[in-house]
């Protein structure tokens, strides 16, 4: 029978790379975010490139009636793997000078968000004996860099998260695994600045970032091993990036 796979925060970024990925290792999709447009695009692209079954559910993750909702509007369906994707940093900044407006936003869709939807899509893999959780953290989890804080502490509660949700549904045969990459080059930092390319372009100057495409190849990976293995945690990193704070720059 085709697997299949719910993924958070499809419409860019890791989370379409995955969509891609796993539309083309045919598994069944259903992909969300808030960008409905570019969801019911990427829907229509991998249903006619793969003749796999995508749903697009829009909805933002940090509420969570629509979380609810959704998950309920999946109906009889099965989920095989969810992959919690969608996050986000939004400034960079010391707390002392820090904008309250974007900590809310971070530690809403990192935190509250990914709690919101595994705690609807967790019932239905345990009343089923299986299914697997596939957490994007960071090495933003690992560690915390300047200025970095409260997307740190977010990234941070995602490993700890992951660890719990082990604990918690270990009993039921559900496999629960994090990612955490270093410097990809999505959306992400274009966010974090508030819209300023410029800024975002100078994150990636200099060394070959990791791509998208990296990451899903993990993500599928660890979706891929054997019923009785476990990946518990992937730190990935662009070969040019030694930790965190440390980039190896030619410019
Ligand atoms: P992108 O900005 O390209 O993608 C983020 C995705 O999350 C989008 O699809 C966006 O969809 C979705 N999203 C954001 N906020 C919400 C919301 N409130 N409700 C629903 N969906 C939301 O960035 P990345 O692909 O880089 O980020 C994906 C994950 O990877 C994040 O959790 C990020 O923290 C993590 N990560 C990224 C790294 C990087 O260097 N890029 C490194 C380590 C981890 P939409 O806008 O349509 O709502
Ligand atoms: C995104 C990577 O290093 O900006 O999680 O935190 S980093």
């Amino acid at each position: 029978m085709q697997k299949s796979v719910l993924i958070t925060g499809a419409s860019s970024g890791i989370g379409l790379a995955c969509a891609q990925l796993f539309a083309k290792n045919k598994y069944n999709l259903i992909i969300t975010g808030r960008r409905k447009d570019s969801l019911l695009k990427i829907k229509s692209d991998l249903q006619k490139g793969f003749s796999v079954e995508v749903q697009a559910l829009d909805f933002d993750i940090r509420d969570r009636h629509a979380v609810n909702e959704a998950v309920n509007s999946i109906g009889t369906k099965y989920i095989d793997i969810l992959i919690n994707n969608a996050g986000l940093a939004s400034g960079l900044n010391t707390v002392q000078d820090g904008d309250i407006d974007d900590w809310e936003k971070m530690i809403d869709t990192n935190l509250k968000g990914l709690l919101y939807i595994s705690r609807a899509v967790l019932p239905l893999m345990i009343a089923r004996g299986k299914g697997h959780l596939i957490n994007i953290g960071s090495i933003a989890g690992k560690e915390v860099y300047p200025d970095g804080n409260v997307y740190c502490a977010t990234k941070h509660a995602v490993d700890a998260l992951t660890k719990g949700m082990r604990i918690d549904t270990v009993q039921y045969g559900i496999r629960v695994s994090q990612i955490a990459p270093g410097a990809v080059e999505t959306e992400f930092s274009l966010v974090r600045f508030h819209g300023d390319q410029a800024k975002a372009d100078e994150v990636y100057k200099g060394f070959e970032p990791l791509h998208p495409e990296d990451i899903a190849d993990a993500v599928l990976y660890v979706a891929s091993t054997p019923e009785h293995v476990n990946i518990n945690d992937l730190v990935i990193m662009p070969r040019a990036q030694a930790c965190a704070t440390i980039l190896h720059k030619e410019l």
